[in-house]
């Protein structure tokens, strides 16, 4: 008996040379309280989308929310090895998975498992497109797939994303199917050229270049550019022009960088791609939802034009909605309890997902669920740190608002206040801006890839360079009573260059006082509540740009991005102006050249600036001020 037990055993064994990678492994799923299926969506042409669908198990006349992603579908459905549905989708999902949501990631074309061409930013079909397909019917062949064939549905399909997932989202309601019944775009990508990823008011954003590479190097994830530096600042200073930086990596050869090249001005190829222009021109079908962060490093400026050109066509507020919290790019999907130095009253993005769009969703998607009590705008309020509930946006701008604004101008002295320069002083402030030694945009040195450095970027504490020398910084006396700004401030400034051509970097900050008790690291503080730049050659055509005449006065308008914010009486409001802002924006070389990607070692030229505060030419910012009531 013995020896026939030992018998069997030994015929048991696995010999040790057995190769030991399975050559097909499942996990078992019972103890799963999902389910996930992996289908490849055929598009009207032919093309095979990869499509990553998450069930509750034993879910029933549930509704679908489904996400279409250059980002990698089959991880964005596995934030870890889980058998809960919880834990495996991503953080900003847990309120659909306790209210039985079926969940959908789809790898657009071109990217991952999907089949077909990648396109970044695919245009939809017209006149940069001339293919039968785009993402609009990417989503709309989705979305009918989905309710045919996932039986567990009540044929009810929601959209929501962000960034590009947001970009997604927007590109869907071009053309809605008739079962996308709600729309949640976050931080979305609207338009590359005016004020999101790739250029702001003609400026370029270096960090497009490492995405490049990351996107469209390879079909899934690209590597990690092998700059060779640890401060990129030098690394990006010593290449010289963009071209010549692209170049050192190959960029140079990939279509997407050749594209930006070629269209470094706001021309028919971008106009045609803006997503605000092509939605507000077509009637809006679904309820939408656009969301921002007040402080996005990233897409700070589409969520606000959308909702602003679909506004037009949603006078009793049924349709179209805005929410602006106090978050980072896509932080609405993380935990929003803090940003950089500022802390807020609670988890702001939890509060925002689980009480005003879940509710949303529900109201379209779940059967029988009640109507939500949405605001046509959800803003947080910053300084004062409360949610707002409003009936539109913005509260105050220069003409057609509830509230009118209110310039407050540059003074001699390096003063700011409301009243217009009287005259009889010096007539303008001046420096000098020398391409060699541009003004950083975060403390050197600069670490682009560094999440840390990144994500709260725009909160950052500007003391570190309010004393250079090529920064001027205009500041008003303390406030006795608080200045609440809601909208968008104009740049309103008269400046020459001694250059032919020159960037204006605008900050509106708010100065807390020397000390704060309760949170004694803020004292002092300088907070940027809304700053950007401007490619002085694009002064009187985005299209069309030219050259500046040198030491001639010339007038820069431009808007600087939406805040909600209360200046708190004791605070000061501070405006600094500066003509860098690197390495996140391209060096203007200050001599004219026709298209900057391209200039020369020689072009980059020192050049002296002037900012003039005379009664005739006062340069001042059109602060959008709601008077204290
Ligand atoms: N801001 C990123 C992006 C969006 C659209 C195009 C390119 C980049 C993103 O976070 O997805």
């Amino acid at each position: 008996v013995i020896l026939s037990s030992l018998l069997s055993t030994a015929q048991a064994q696995t010999a040790p040379m057995t190769p030991d990678i399975a050559g097909k492994y499942e996990a078992p799923v019972e103890t799963a309280d999902y389910v996930k299926r992996v289908v490849m969506i055929p598009m009207r042409d032919g093309v095979k989308l990869y499509t990553v669908i998450v069930l509750p198990k034993g879910a029933k006349k549930a509704p679908i929310l489904l996400t279409r992603t250059p980002y990698n579908a089959a991880g964005r459905a596995k934030r870890s090895a889980s058998p809960t549905m919880l834990a495996t989708l991503p953080q900003g999902d847990e309120n659909f998975v306790q209210e039985g949501y079926i969940r959908v990631f789809q790898d657009v074309r071109g990217k991952y498992g999907s089949e077909g061409d990648y396109v970044m930013t695919r245009p939809l079909r017209g006149p940069l497109n001339k293919t039968k397909t785009d993402h609009a019917t990417d989503a709309w062949d989705t979305i009918d797939w989905l309710v045919k064939n996932i039986p567990e549905t009540n044929g009810k399909v929601g959209m929501l994303g962000s960034s590009y997932e947001g970009f997604t989202v927007l590109m869907a309601l071009a053309d809605p199917h008739p079962a996308l019944k709600a729309a949640v775009p976050m931080s979305p990508m609207v338009d590359g050229w005016r004020g999101d990823d790739w250029f702001h008011n003609g400026a370029f954003r270096i960090p497009t270049l490492p995405y490049i590479a990351s996107q469209t190097t390879v079909r899934g994830r690209g590597e990690p550019l092998a700059t060779g530096v640890y401060d990129d600042y030098d690394g990006i200073l010593r290449a010289g022009s963009v071209s010549a930086y692209a170049r050192q990596f190959g960029l140079d050869k990939l279509n997407y960088t050749k594209k930006l090249f070629e269209h470094p001005a706001y021309d028919s190829y971008w106009q045609h791609q803006a997503l605000d222009k092509a939605l507000g021109a077509r009637k809006l079908k679904v309820p939408t939802m656009n969301v921002v962060g007040q402080w996005d490093q990233e897409d700070i400026y589409g969520a606000y034009a959308v909702y602003s050109a679909l506004e037009q066509q949603d006078k009793d507020n049924r349709m179209n909605y805005l929410v602006v919290g106090p978050w980072r790019h896509s932080g609405v999907n993380y935990d929003g309890s803090s940003l950089g130095a500022l802390k807020f009253t609670g988890d702001t993005a939890l509060e925002f997902r689980r009480d005003v769009m879940q509710p949303f969703f529900n109201q379209y998607l779940k059967d029988g669920a009640p109507v939500a009590d949405t605001p046509p705008v959800f803003f947080y309020q910053t300084g004062t740190n409360r949610w707002q509930r409003l009936s539109g946006w913005p509260l105050s701008c220069e003409t057609g608002c509830p509230s009118t604004s209110q310039a407050v101008y540059l003074k001699e002295g390096f003063k700011l206040d409301f009243s217009a320069p009287a005259g009889g002083g010096a007539a303008y402030d001046e420096y000098v801006s020398d391409p060699a030694k541009p003004v950083p945009f975060v403390p050197r040195p600069v670490r682009m890839g560094d999440r840390d450095v990144w994500q709260p970027w725009l909160v950052r504490d500007q003391r570190f360079v309010t004393d250079r020398p090529d920064v001027l910084t205009y500041v008003s006396e303390p406030l006795k009573a608080p200045l609440q700004l809601s909208g968008a401030p104009q740049v309103d400034l008269y400046a020459s260059t001694s250059g032919t051509d020159a960037d204006w970097v605008v900050k509106v900050i708010d100065v807390y006082p020397d000390e704060v008790p309760s949170q004694p690291e803020l004292g002092g503080y300088q907070l940027p509540l809304s700053m950007d730049i401007f490619r002085g050659r694009y002064r009187n055509s985005l299209a069309s740009p030219q050259p500046v005449v040198a030491d001639k006065p010339e007038r820069y308008r431009f808007a600087l991005p939406n805040v909600n914010h209360v200046i708190l009486p004791g605070h000061r409001v501070m405006v600094q102006i500066q003509s860098s802002l690197f390495p996140l924006y391209d060096r203007n070389p200050q001599r004219y050249v026709p298209n900057i990607f391209y200039a020369q070692p020689a072009d980059y030229i020192k050049a002296t600036q002037r900012i003039y505060h005379t009664p005739e030419l006062r340069s001042a910012i059109a602060l959008p001020v709601v008077p204290n009531r």
